[in-house]
């Protein structure tokens, strides 16, 4: 059983991090659209990362006895000025993410809610982790500047990425 607000609290955050996926799906089509397959890749397999954010906390939420709430996904940007503008952006929205999971956390201390804070902290740790992937990509495309050369090379990079999140959700996410 969870508090009231937390389980609102929770709702929204699977309603982010379905945005997230969306987001990223978005640069996924339009990084494909501009001949960078691999950066594609990339973005395609951090949408089924997002996806298993969502489904594991949807999963919390049942797990505790408590109503999942869809709520209205908002439509991403469909297009980008460059890759740069991609990573930029997507570095500025997993730091908004930082902050919403953060202020989760706060909110379980608050409550006392030590199965959510046990919880949470796989997504405070998650979220070190992404946010220093978008800082790498981010400092190789100012090394790259203007060449479309090294610009080729950091996609086939990308292109290499694989997904280490289920990407079947028929059993459930709430462990991973
Ligand atoms: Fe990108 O970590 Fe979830 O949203």
């Amino acid at each position: 059983m969870l508090h009231k607000k937390m389980t609102q609290a929770l709702n929204e955050q699977i309603n982010k991090e379905m945005y997230s996926a969306y987001l990223y799906m978005s640069m996924s089509n339009y990084s494909a659209l501009i001949g960078l397959k691999g950066f594609s890749n990339w973005f395609m397999v951090q949408y089924h990362e997002e996806m298993f954010h969502a489904m594991k906390l949807y999963g919390y939420v049942q797990q505790q006895g408590e109503d999942v709430e869809l709520k209205t996904i908002k439509a991403p940007p469909s297009a980008f000025k460059s890759p740069m503008d991609m990573f930029t952006q997507t570095l500025a929205h997993e730091q908004y993410i930082t902050k919403s999971i953060n202020e989760l956390m706060e909110l379980a201390i608050g409550k006392k809610d030590h199965a959510t804070q046990i919880f949470l902290e796989w997504y405070v740790t998650e979220q070190v982790e992404e946010e220093e992937n978008d800082n790498d990509i981010i400092a190789q495309l100012k090394l790259i500047g203007d060449s479309p050369q090294a610009l080729l090379m950091l996609d086939r990079e990308l292109g290499g990425r694989t997904a280490t999140v289920p990407l079947d959700f028929s059993n459930g996410v709430a462990e991973e």
